[in-house]
């Protein structure tokens, strides 16, 4: 090899620009079936070698999860819903500096269970703090960034209920989850109400039927709407069966 190449391989190259990944976010009362459908996500975006980070909220660093400790306990509960509602907004930044952003920056696609429409049902709409304040904690925790694609799960309440308590079992049912069929319908329609004020982002899924059925509606939603050409194609050869996985370059 001349001195020339020498010097050229040596050289380091430029580091090749990744393109930021996509936040993709579950919204849904109890029982809707999101972390099942969280599963279903993962598998799908791995199959076409998209890198996937799974998380959820209140949560998913260990300083955002010891305040959902404490907010789902009811911890907080006597100082009243602002604070509660201040204190997701805490557990959101400390999320979203020190996961979800960095993750999007290396290309990763990061999947979120429940995020900010949880904050506009349930410290909104349900416990009936003033908008004006909800936009502002938004605002202050995300600037102008929202996710690329919330999908809600829809059902009605009452299979809600009869899965919520399936998955709680013997357990005791925490801060947000206690209530009945009626608290389950204001928060169904509560999500309604948040998805259709922001159509460009929010997909109302229904979520009654069973969980593959649910799976092939979320995973047409994700190719059709967030995939490359390329990807899509991809995506078509595992579902008729003719490739298992593909590895791609990341886009
Ligand atoms: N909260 C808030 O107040 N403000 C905020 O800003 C945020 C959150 C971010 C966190 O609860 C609580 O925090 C939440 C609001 C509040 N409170 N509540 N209540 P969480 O997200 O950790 O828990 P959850 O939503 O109550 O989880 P869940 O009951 O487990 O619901 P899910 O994840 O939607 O359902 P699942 O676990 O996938 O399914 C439940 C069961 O149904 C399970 O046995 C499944 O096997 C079964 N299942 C799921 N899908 C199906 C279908 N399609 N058919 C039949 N069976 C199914």
């Amino acid at each position: 090899m001349s001195a020339e190449n020498l010097t050229a391989a040596a050289e380091p190259t430029a580091p090749r620009r990744r393109r930021p990944g996509r936040l993709i976010t579950l919204e849904g009362g109890e029982g809707a079936g999101k972390s099942t459908q969280m599963a279903a996500i993962q598998h799908m975006l791995e199959a076409v070698g998209i890198e996937v980070v799974m998380t959820r909220e209140p949560g998913g660093t260990p300083a955002a999860e010891a305040l959902r400790q404490s907010l789902l306990a009811g911890q907080f509960r006597h100082l009243g819903p602002q604070a509660e509602a201040v204190l997701f907004a805490a557990a959101r930044i400390i999320h979203l500096d020190e996961k979800i952003l960095p993750a999007l920056a290396a290309g990763a696609w990061v999947v979120c269970d429940r995020f900010i429409d949880s904050t506009r049902v349930y410290q909104g709409l349900v416990d009936g703090l003033d908008p004006h304040l909800l936009d502002l904690l938004e605002s202050v925790a995300l600037g102008t960034m929202r996710p690329n694609l919330t999908l809600v799960l829809d059902v009605d309440p009452v299979i809600a209920m009869k899965r919520a308590a399936l998955r709680r079992g013997t357990a005791q049912a925490d801060r947000f989850e206690a209530g009945d069929i009626a608290r389950y319908q204001r928060i169904r329609d509560g999500f309604r109400e948040v998805a259709a004020k922001a159509t460009d982002r929010c997909v109302l899924i229904d979520a009654s039927g069973d969980a593959a059925a649910v799976s092939r509606q979320i995973e047409t939603l994700i190719a059709q709407r967030l995939f490359s050409r390329l990807r899509l194609e991809k995506w078509r050869r595992i579902q008729q069966g003719t490739v298992d996985k593909v590895i791609l370059e990341p886009s």
